[in-house]
């Protein structure tokens, strides 16, 4: 089960925990100890994303995952699955109970695993009570209500929570890095947004899932943009068709996108948000923080996976 849960992945939130460390030190190198202690803070977060990901897609009703069926999918695993996101989970405390106890920050990094689980787990239960909304009436969508739920759901277990384990391990307070918190979560909530778009125009085979926000009525970017952009022959196309599980109604959808530019207006967005972020970064008096959050962001810049 934790083969096929946490293995799989691009590693990038757990592998960022060990990166921002070196650079907060300003080594390039670690010692062997404290090698170990990064990349099991790392493994960690790894641990919190699989939990995360066997949860959602059952609640996403998804198929394919890291290329392969999703876990609840398994025979003979079907609904075992949400026991086995709780192990995954439990498993965390766990391990930093095991390596960490006794260590200065240790009362931190429980705090800091389980605040970041409740803003998840909110976000989570924000986008699906969203959904029910915009069943009843889809013009409830904007960027401020889709803002919100990839704020709570992404941002801060994907971007916050990696970069504040290094911080803690480097013996820092915090609460002094409030703005770093404010770009971590701005950063997350443009990677959400290259989700959205990457499960409609993304390719499956790729990316290692198949998209179902528009049959699961999801509150994407996307159908956001293409609400604010469509004329009232269009927004009728869109409320016939969103939310529907059969394929032609997702073609028809994705065929309103295409037809409304979404890939191209993505793109500008995609360069404004590096742009602003960018901006944010070097107005940073510290500049080994400011590497820490370049070099993050260009983890994510462009990606297609
Ligand atoms: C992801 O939202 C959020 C969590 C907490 C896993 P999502 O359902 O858009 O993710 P994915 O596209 O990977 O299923
Ligand atoms: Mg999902
Ligand atoms: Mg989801
Ligand atoms: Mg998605």
């Amino acid at each position: 089960m934790v083969d096929y849960n946490v293995l799989g992945g691009k590693c990038n939130r757990g592998l960022s925990v060990i990166d921002s460390y070196k650079i907060l030190k300003g080594v390039d190198v670690l010692s062997k100890e404290e090698t170990f202690l990064a990349c099991t803070l790392g493994w960690c977060i790894e641990w919190l994303q699989a939990y995360f990901l066997v949860l959602d897609d059952i609640m996403d009703n998804s198929q394919t995952r890291r290329g392969q069926p999703c876990w609840f999918r398994v025979p003979q695993v079907g609904l075992i699955a949400v026991n086995d996101g709780i192990i995954l989970r439990n498993h965390i405390s766990r391990i930093l109970q095991r390596h960490f106890k006794g260590k200065p920050y240790y009362v931190d990094l429980i705090d800091l695993f389980n605040e970041v689980e409740f803003k998840t787990a909110s976000g989570q239960l924000l986008d699906l009570i969203t959904t029910h909304e915009g069943e009843k009436d889809l013009s409830k969508y904007n960027l401020t209500v889709h803002r919100r739920i990839v704020q709570y759901k992404t941002a801060y277990y994907s971007f916050y929570l990696p970069v504040a384990c290094a911080l803690l391990l480097s013996g820092e307070n915090l609460d002094n890095f409030g703005d770093v918190k404010n770009i971590l979560v701005d950063m997350g909530t443009y990677f959400q947004v290259q989700d959205d778009y990457l499960d409609c125009f993304g390719d499956p085979e790729f990316i290692g899932k198949i998209g179902t926000d528009i049959e699961d009525n999801k509150c994407s970017w996307l159908v956001v943009q293409a609400l604010e952009h469509a004329d009232e022959s269009q927004k009728s196309i869109l409320f016939e068709n969103y939310g529907k599980s059969d394929p032609e109604s997702v073609a028809k959808v994705k065929d309103l996108y295409r037809e409304l530019n979404l890939e191209v207006l993505f793109h500008e967005y995609e360069r404004e948000s590096y742009n602003k972020l960018i901006a944010d970064i070097e107005a940073q008096p510290n500049k080994a923080v400011q590497t820490v959050l370049k070099s993050f962001l260009h983890k994510i810049y462009k990606r297609d996976k």
